[in-house]
């Protein structure tokens, strides 16, 4: 019994993996957890089709009677979307929810596993977890970022939400080695807003010459991920010093009501979205489908060289 013994595949990737064809991995934490009912579901569907007509197949990832699903129906969407059964599902949790037939959503660490298992070198999202505020105490660092110390697939996402600590989540990618690659600026994004204020390591913007970067840091024999940030276009930016009010208050009352583990981020979220009387989900929505242009274009890049 391993891993391969438990992964599915929908018949459109099981056709992308015999002909070559460009794939990209989509998570599923990001529409059970990430976003509500009925714009998740929308989301992850137009995203899907972004991904088709940028040229490759998008492959959304999620745990379903037992079974790692590399691809997933309409139906399957729907039920992720909608279930309040779906269980959050990092590296921890695989073994747990795969044995006992759970219904579970994919965080990016979790889809990373499942991607690099299928073969599947591109992975588009909204935002990576980090390190948040107050980690020295809390210890509070997201599994994403020890999977892309390790796991050699590319996270296309619009950068680190300001709900972490943007700096000490650098600093952390730096120590394991995990390259951050900026598009169409030198500066990392912070999902919401384009700048972080903080520098990315490298700024790629030709999709052939992320290709490049990323073959020559595996056959190297680098194993692990690197984040390619995405910044959210101008005209669907949040203001910053509204993201930064009300996210020091979805901070404030997360701590005022003892959220702690796996619960942090889903509830900063809503409460972000709620604050911002949904301002913030427009934005969500719109820098994940831009994020899906990019790596539709990183993955035919990829599949060409
Ligand atoms: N950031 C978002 N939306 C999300 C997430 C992060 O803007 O839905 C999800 C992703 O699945 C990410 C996870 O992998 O939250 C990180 O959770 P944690 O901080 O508990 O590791
Ligand atoms: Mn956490």
């Amino acid at each position: 019994m391993t891993l391969h013994t438990f992964i599915e595949y929908s018949a459109e990737v099981a056709a992308a993996r015999a002909a070559g064809s460009p794939i990209v991995a989509l998570e599923s934490t990001i529409i059970s957890h990430g976003m509500p009912y009925p714009q998740n579901v929308q989301t992850a569907r137009e995203v899907e089709q972004i991904i088709r007509d940028g040229g490759a197949v998008p492959a959304t990832i999620a745990i379903l009677d037992g079974k790692i699903r590399i691809g997933l129906s309409e139906a399957e969407l729907e039920l992720l979307g909608q279930s309040p059964e779906a269980l959050k599902v990092s590296r921890r949790d695989l073994p747990y929810v795969l044995a006992s037939g759970k219904i579970g959503a994919t965080t990016v660490a979790a889809t990373m596993i499942c991607a690099a298992l299928a073969g599947i070198q591109v992975f588009v999202t909204g935002g990576i977890g980090g390190v948040h505020r107050g980690a020295e105490t809390s210890f509070d660092i997201s599994a994403d970022l020890q999977e892309l110390a390790q796991t050699s697939v590319a996270v296309v996402c619009a950068g680190a939400k300001s709900i972490l600590d943007i700096g000490l989540t650098l600093e952390y990618l730096e120590t394991h080695g995990v390259p951050v690659i900026a598009i169409g600026q030198d500066n990392f994004a912070a999902f919401y807003t384009p700048d972080s204020g903080f520098k990315a390591d490298f700024r790629i913007d030709a999709a052939a010459e992320q290709a490049r970067f990323l073959q020559t840091k595996w056959a190297l024999g680098l194993a692990g991920g690197v984040v390619i940030a995405n910044p959210v276009p101008a005209g669907q930016a949040m203001e910053r010093a509204e993201i930064e009010r009300i996210t020091a208050q979805a901070l404030a009352e997360a701590a005022a009501q003892g959220i702690a583990g796996k619960a942090v981020t889903p509830y900063l979220l809503a409460r972000i979205k709620a604050l911002t009387e949904g301002r913030s989900l427009a934005t969500n929505i719109a820098l994940v489908k831009h994020n899906a242009v990019a790596g539709a274009r990183l993955a035919v890049a990829l599949a060409a060289s």
